[in-house]
């Protein structure tokens, strides 16, 4: 025992070795906050279907889906898990689980069907009903404004590239403040706006499928960080009274260098982790700015470019500091992780990938999954949490998506709990060990849904459903009675199941 407990303290007193990692690392047995919020998330687009019904508008992605090519297999989300009807079902399978939160998102056409303007009465009981059922089950609503189903009323006007748009999308901020303000304590406005922009306007694998990957995404990246800001200003000035948080969710793979011995490595590592949580972070936890090795990078390529500015816009000085600060917690969606080293680009080459001077590559030891890019990295979590936790000071995070596809929609889920047996006691590290303040976690997703590009062939749910059946009818997988039994003990307990 006397020399037990001194040795038991040794990480304590040298600190977690953060050079390499282990890829499977023995369970840390402890409990997690009293008050922390287990959830599970959705998107609308992903579940609801019921794309036409009662007065709601059209989407980008509503039209997306319906050119040939862009749905790997030919499918749409127009009944998807017809949550939009099976919403009571759904609060069932949450209260079966014990959930404390739901993250859901609200599409923008039920509640304005052009974007802006009129409102549709049907689409704001829809989700008054659903707020209305989890609080009857004791849970609470976490709501996302924006999950990328943008009105195509006002794609058509440009959407994410007309600087309007962040005045759009602060009166429908306002519209559901309104609306549901009352219940809804935590609100996230933009999901992953990387995405929104890289793959949005930047690759065009997803609505609204246009290409400008150097030049369009840097666009839209700064009307999105001006969206989010607008409607976090609004909130604070004219509903405080109603006592919620408002953040935004951006998504970000933990970047481990290749080599962690050397310092090129660590950079290039670095680098890779502000292009992407810093793009949209540094401005909002920061200073209201890009962040400094974009700042440079892109300036410095669009003048050996020849090109008469920077390809990266500058925030107006007003908009800065409408920016700098406009946050009540941090949102993070984490998946996976990338080894990184420098490789410096050809100057012809006008990307946002070109723009970082390195490659990301996954190894090829680390265990895979239904999707190509989701590699099953435990070790990145607790490492991404505390990167955040010392580069945007003590800020209250929430990981507001985390989760594992596979193609069968087994029942038997094994691999599922492996992936959140793991990251979610790497998460109770950074928690306990590292004093990261995380508040609470969604696990991607409640049930099996329209995954985008990717139609139904990738399986992110702890429910199956069944597709090929008119009445969707949902199971739940093992991974959800795991799920369940880890909330009821709200931590890990070496004698409750052999999968702790
Ligand atoms: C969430 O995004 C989202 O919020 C949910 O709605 C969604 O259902 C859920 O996650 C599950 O996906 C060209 C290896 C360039 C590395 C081609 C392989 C980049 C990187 C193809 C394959 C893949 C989760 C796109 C976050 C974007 C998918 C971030 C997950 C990037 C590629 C790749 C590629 C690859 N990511 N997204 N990628």
């Amino acid at each position: 025992m006397f020399t037990f407990v001194p040795l038991l303290l040794l990480p304590l007193v040298f600190g977690y070795d953060w050079g390499g990692y282990v890829y499977e690392e023995d369970l840390l047995y402890d409990h997690f906050p009293g008050d922390f919020k287990w959830g599970c998330a959705t998107a609308a687009y992903q579940i609801e279907g019921a794309w036409d019904e009662d007065g709601k508008g059209v989407s980008i992605w509503d039209n997306f889906v319906r050119i040939p090519g862009n749905i790997i297999d030919g499918t749409t989300g127009d009944v998807a898990c017809d949550s939009y009807h099976k919403y009571k079902e759904d609060v069932q399978l949450m209260a079966n689980m014990g959930l404390k939160s739901y993250r859901f998102s609200i599409a923008w056409t039920r509640i304005l069907p052009n974007g802006i303007g009129e409102r549709n009465q049907a689409g704001i009981d829809y989700y008054k009903n659903l707020i209305a059922e989890l609080k009857a089950n004791n849970i609470e609503p976490a709501v996302t404004l924006y999950h990328w189903d943008l009105p195509q009323a006002l794609e058509d006007m440009g959407g994410w590239l007309n600087d309007s748009v962040a005045d759009w999308f602060e009166e429908y901020a306002r519209v559901c403040f309104e609306e549901f303000g009352d219940e809804v304590k935590l609100w996230i406005t933009l999901n992953e706006p990387h995405e929104t922009t890289i793959q949005g306007y930047g690759t065009g694998t997803m609505a609204p499928g246009k290409h400008g990957l150097g030049t369009l995404v840097y666009i839209a990246s700064t009307n999105l960080i001006r969206a989010h800001a607008y409607a976090y200003r609004a909130y604070h000035a004219d509903f405080a009274n109603q006592n919620g948080q408002v953040g935004i969710t951006l998504n970000v793979g933990w970047a481990e260098p290749m080599d962690p011995t050397n310092e090129t490595h660590i950079e290039a590592a670095e680098t890779n982790i502000q292009f992407n949580l810093g793009w949209f972070a540094h401005a909002i936890y920061k200073n209201g700015k890009y962040p400094d090795v974009m700042r440079q990078k892109i300036d410095e390529k669009s003048y050996l470019q020849g090109l008469p500015e920077s390809r990266l816009p500058q925030f107006t000085e007003e908009d800065s500091l409408i920016i700098e600060g406009a946050h009540d917690f941090l949102g993070i969606n984490f998946y996976s992780s990338n080894l990184v080293y420098p490789e410096i680009s050809d100057i012809e080459d006008i990307s946002y990938y070109a723009d970082q001077d390195l490659a990301a590559p996954q190894s090829e030891d680390w265990y895979g999954s239904g999707s190509s890019w989701l590699k099953v990295t435990p070790f990145g979590i607790r490492r991404i949490l505390n990167w955040a936790a010392k580069e945007y000071g003590d800020v209250d995070i929430y990981i507001t998506e985390n989760g594992f596809s596979d193609r069968q929609g087994n029942i038997d889920d094994l691999q599922r709990i492996y992936y959140y047996k793991h990251y979610l006691n790497q998460m109770l590290k950074a928690i306990v060990l590292d004093g990261v303040s995380v508040k609470g976690y969604y696990a991607w997703s409640l049930m099996d849904n329209m995954e985008w590009a990717m139609g139904y062939t990738e399986k992110f749910g702890m429910h199956a459903v069944n597709m090929s059946s008119p009445d969707r009818e949902r199971t739940p997988k093992e991974s959800s009675k795991w799920y369940g039994r880890l909330i009821a003990e709200n931590g890990y307990v070496e004698s409750v199941s052999p999968c702790f």
